[in-house]
């Protein structure tokens, strides 16, 4: 019943977030004692200042900071559980008190909302399980002479989120907020954590998401713009995303106000009191931080509101008063007809194609080359790889480490966690390709925006289908689906359509997917083999891709073009017309993107005539001799 009425309160006014909870903390002068007092007297080492102790040592002082805020007019509180995880808790030995820690913290501020209520029965008041960033980051390396190390793995974030997470569903939490977001990667390892969590509870809460900015370049502190951002995490349909912490009221404002123009959820801010000063503390006062915070709500930017770091009962109060009557931000429409794929920037794909170009040459199976650096282990030629393809028009790469002598999932996590550290790749989406989804799921654990999976297909059935797209799904990337099914490999036009249309039925109504996340490949395969059947391969390509795009509305085409033309493997200026030529039709016919040889493709109108007629005689099956002339 609670989860129905925060929405329902989002519905008619701007809800109030509680403001620092460390800031209050410190106001009580507490001692090394306080900290211990009947739980940790006999610790090892220092635990002053690890604030979530006192949930269960000094449980009256954190019920009394609730109970000020909520009596200001937070509606919502946090739970005091910020580095509540096994990883934070480590710092200081105590990994093994992360469940006494959550359910303690939950029960502290339950006793205040439940307080506050019975003090002024017309509140409805709200416990959100705080959840912080950790204090590890998956996309950063922690030594500058090595960027591939990681201080964590993906899986020891998520279980650190599920064991943090399931105490907080267990004590009761009304909703869970995922704060001070550094590094997507970590939030989507956090997402994941929270789906499995509330599969194992059988029981759902409303998700709350917030980013930190770290600096004035408006990018998160692992390279992310805004946009690229909610992209990354929108699978997870929170009920608000916002910003909090970061540089204050004042300079948050336009990344507030690029987020509140995009996110279709409410949207929520809750700054610091203001830059650090000399001292590194808060001290913006609270008619300050108020009066920025209503000029944000007067144009319409704000869902949520409240303070971080610094922020005090009486900034609360005074940022209740601010934005009292005025009206909470409209929550703009999702434009389903754009695909949307991440990586340190967003790629948007207007409604209309407008061929966009997936590098190939990182690919060991398709570049002797790539193959022989990846196998040597030099990275940072292979990365040279990459960049390469980027400067030369790439607007996603490809990555494909699938070789039998090669330990795959090892080079795909090594490769892209390198990729990582270099922002002029990382800028672009990654395409994590392998026909083996060990290493696509290890691929999945290394990108921190929104990759695309390539690839998927009914081959093996239906059932592994629908659970490796609900897995995808689940790390939020987009996927890309082979036309074969348990009978093979699609060849004709019909058999392409068919089957690209019962997997966009099973994507869209079995595995959550939006139309939009999808890329449908039927498969670009070689012509001019010498084998009559071949022939025909362009054609039905061409075909199948209007008339998928016809069936699967709002799903993408793309295909590997290289493949077309294996049989002038050596005759790249030939190589080079057939691709161009073929990407002339087939982009007119719907075609949206292509694995392609990036900064090697010719412009359609300078092929010269006549190569370009004896081309088209071979991708059309126009004369029985093309392939010979
Ligand atoms: N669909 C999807 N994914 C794919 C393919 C596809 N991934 C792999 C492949 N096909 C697309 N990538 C390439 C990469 C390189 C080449 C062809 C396709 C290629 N390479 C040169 C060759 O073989 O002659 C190698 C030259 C060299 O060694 O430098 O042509 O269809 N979804």
């Amino acid at each position: 019943m609670k989860n129905a009425s925060l929405h329902s309160l989002l519905q008619e006014r701007i809800v109030l977030l509680d403001g620092g909870m460390g800031t209050a903390l410190q106001a009580y002068d507490l001692t090394e004692d306080d900290y211990r007092r009947g739980h940790f007297e006999d610790h090892a080492s220092s635990l002053k200042g690890n604030h979530d102790l006192l949930c269960l040592t000094a449980p009256a002082v954190v019920t009394q900071v609730h109970l000020d805020f909520l009596r200001a007019g937070a509606d919502i509180i946090e739970t005091n559980t910020f580095s509540g995880t096994s990883i934070a808790q480590a710092d200081y030995g105590l990994e093994a008190r992360v469940r006494d820690i959550n359910l303690a913290a939950v029960k502290v501020a339950r006793a205040a909302v439940d307080q506050l209520q019975g003090e002024d029965p017309t509140r409805t008041c709200f416990v959100a399980g705080a959840i912080g960033p950790t204090n590890r980051t998956l996309s950063i390396s922690p030594d500058v002479n090595d960027p591939g190390m990681r201080a964590v793995t993906f899986e020891e974030v998520r279980d650190a989120y599920e064991e943090q997470i399931d105490a907080l569903l267990e004590g009761g939490v009304d909703v869970l907020l995922a704060e001070t977001v550094f590094d997507t990667l970590n939030l989507k390892a956090c997402i994941v954590a929270i789906e499995r969590c509330f599969e194992r509870a059988q029981r759902k809460v409303p998700v709350m998401l917030s980013v930190t900015i770290t600096d004035r370049s408006g990018r998160t502190l692992s390279g992310q713009t805004i946009g690229a951002f909610w992209s990354t995490v929108r699978h997870a349909a929170p009920l608000t995303v916002g910003l909090n912490c970061a540089l204050g009221a004042e300079l948050m404002r336009p990344y507030v106000a690029e987020l509140a123009s995009i996110a279709d959820t409410h949207v929520s801010c809750y700054p610091n009191a203001g830059l650090p000063n000399a001292f590194g503390e808060y001290d913006e006062d609270p008619e300050t931080t108020a009066s920025q915070l209503k000029s944000f709500a007067t144009d319409g930017l704000l869902n949520v509101v409240g303070g971080c770091c610094g922020t005090t009962v009486e900034h609360i109060r005074a940022i209740k008063n601010a934005v009292d009557g005025l009206a909470p931000r409209e929550l703009p429409s999702h434009d389903a007809t754009r695909s949307r794929y991440a990586g340190l920037e967003l790629l948007e794909l207007d409604p209309r194609p407008n061929f966009v170009m997936i590098g190939e040459r990182t690919n060991v199976t398709g570049s002797r080359k790539f193959a022989r650096l990846i196998r040597e282990q030099a990275y940072d030629e292979a990365l040279s790889v990459a960049l390469e393809q980027v400067r030369g028009g790439a607007n996603i790469i490809d990555i494909n480490m699938d070789e039998g002598m090669l330990e795959s999932e090892q080079a795909m996590t090594t490769f892209l966690n390198l990729v990582a550290s270099e922002p002029e790749i990382a800028r672009v989406p990654i395409m994590i390709d392998s026909s083996k989804w060990s290493v696509i799921e290890a691929g999945l654990k290394c990108v921190q925006g929104k990759p695309i999976v390539n690839s998927i297909s009914l081959k093996e059935g239906e059932s592994q289908f629908l659970e490796q797209a609900r897995k995808i799904r689940r790390y939020g990337a987009a996927v890309v689906v082979m036309a074969f099914d348990e009978v093979g490999q699609a060849e004709t036009a019909d058999r392409k359509v068919e089957i690209c249309g019962r997997a966009f039925d099973l994507l869209t109504q079995r595995a959550g997917f939006d139309a939009s996340d999808i890329i449908f490949d039927p498969n670009v395969l070689a012509v001019a083999t010498g084998i009559e059947a071949h022939a025909e391969f362009g054609k039905a390509f061409i075909e199948a891709t209007a008339r998928i795009k016809t069936r699967c509305p709002g799903a993408r085409v793309s295909g590997g073009i290289s493949n077309l033309s294996f049989s002038f493997r050596g005759n790249n200026v030939v190589r080079e017309a057939m691709h161009s030529a073929f990407l002339y039709h087939a982009t007119r016919a719907g075609l949206d993107m292509g694995i392609v040889n990036a900064g090697q493709l010719t412009v359609y109108d300078d092929i010269p005539a006549q190569l370009l007629e004896l081309v088209e005689d071979v991708l059309f099956n126009r004369r029985p001799d093309a392939t010979e002339r």
